[in-house]
């Protein structure tokens, strides 16, 4: 399947509607899509920065900010808000919309939402590639919000270079960051909402829970901002904290091995799907596994054709 010339003429010529067309296809899985993929891959450089956090944490107000930042910097800016279409975050699309209307004049800031179609309800692999044409279409930074009901903060440290943890003072918060295990996965850590009582106490729980923590890939400690996304109070040292631990990536040689988890993430995420297909058209195979005739291993291998030394070795 060819990509419409068009389409990619507009795309190189910077045309925001053929962005948009362009997502389209690659959030729908349509071939051209994966052709547009294969022309842009490895095009471009972004900062990603994951925005993580529970649901009406604030997290699309404080990206609101955090695009205020980055354009006084003279940054181009995209965020991708991925709507994981989950009884959590009813009308986050909506509302991340109105949230960041002020950026709807600005050529330099790019606004999409995606739904999240994620096998196990993490990130869906489309979304991670999604990040691929925005880098290519010269964004210097790209936000990913997701809401961390689970998996889906878990894949965005995977994914993204830095990733933000957004709590609140509100009772259990930092409670449910320890438990799922997010703690260890977040780069820079915000408690906002400050404006609301309790968020000195989140503070000192999240210190000493980090001081327990293991260390950091080249000895990097996560700092804890205060924010109150609301008034923009404490976002621009936030903002600084995330360039921060970039320059930190870079110095330590850590940037490269992101990369490579992003790309890891996507084979897998190919894999999941596949499998997922597969197995869906292949009742028989299946009953036999129920009837105890043939392994688990065995079926997944006749689905998928030989192990994955096999296929190394084929390419
Ligand atoms: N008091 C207070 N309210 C805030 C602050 N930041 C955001 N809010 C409010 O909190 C609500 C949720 O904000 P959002 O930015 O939509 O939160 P979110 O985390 O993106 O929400 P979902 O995407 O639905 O998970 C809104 O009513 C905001 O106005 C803050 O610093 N203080
Ligand atoms: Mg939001």
């Amino acid at each position: 399947m060819s990509i419409p010339e068009e389409l990619w003429r507009r795309f190189q010529e910077g045309d925001p509607r053929a962005l948009a067309r362009a997502l389209t296809l690659v959030e729908s899985g349509h071939p051209a899509g994966r052709e547009l993929l294969k022309r842009v891959r490895g095009k471009g450089r972004a900062k990603v920065v994951g925005v993580t956090g529970s649901p009406g944490a604030g997290k699309s107000t404080l990206t609101d900010r955090l695009i205020l930042e980055a354009r006084k910097r003279g940054e181009r800016v995209a965020v991708l808000a991925v709507d994981p279409s989950s009884p959590f975050s009813g009308g986050a699309i909506l509302g991340d919309r109105i949230r960041m209307m002020r950026h709807h004049q600005d050529p330099g800031v790019y606004i999409r939402s995606m739904a999240s179609r994620g096998a196990l309800g993490g990130l869906a692999g489309a979304t991670v590639a999604a990040l691929s044409l925005l880098e290519a279409f010269g964004f210097d930074r790209i936000f990913v919000e997701t809401v961390g009901v689970g998996q889906s903060e878990v894949d965005i440290a995977r994914v993204a270079d830095t990733t933000l943890l957004v709590l609140t003072p509100a009772a259990g918060d930092a409670v449910q960051a320890f438990k799922a295990g997010v703690m260890e996965i977040a780069d820079v850590f915000a408690v906002n909402k400050f404006d609301l009582p309790g968020g000195e106490r989140i503070v000192q729980e999240l210190k000493s829970a980090l001081e327990l923590s293991p260390p950091r890939p080249g000895g990097w400690r996560p700092p804890i901002h205060p924010t109150v996304a609301a008034s923009g109070e404490g976002v621009e040292a936030l903002f600084e904290s995330l360039e921060a631990h970039h320059r930190h990536l870079v110095e330590h040689g850590l940037l490269e091995g992101h990369r490579l988890e992003r790309a890891r993430f996507e084979v897998e995420s190919v894999i999941q799907e596949w499998g997922r297909q597969r197995t869906q058209g292949a009742g028989a195979l299946v009953a036999r596994v129920a009837r105890g005739e043939l392994t688990p291993e065995e079926a997944a291998l006749a689905l998928l054709g030989p192990g994955p030394e096999a296929e190394e070795g084929a390419l």
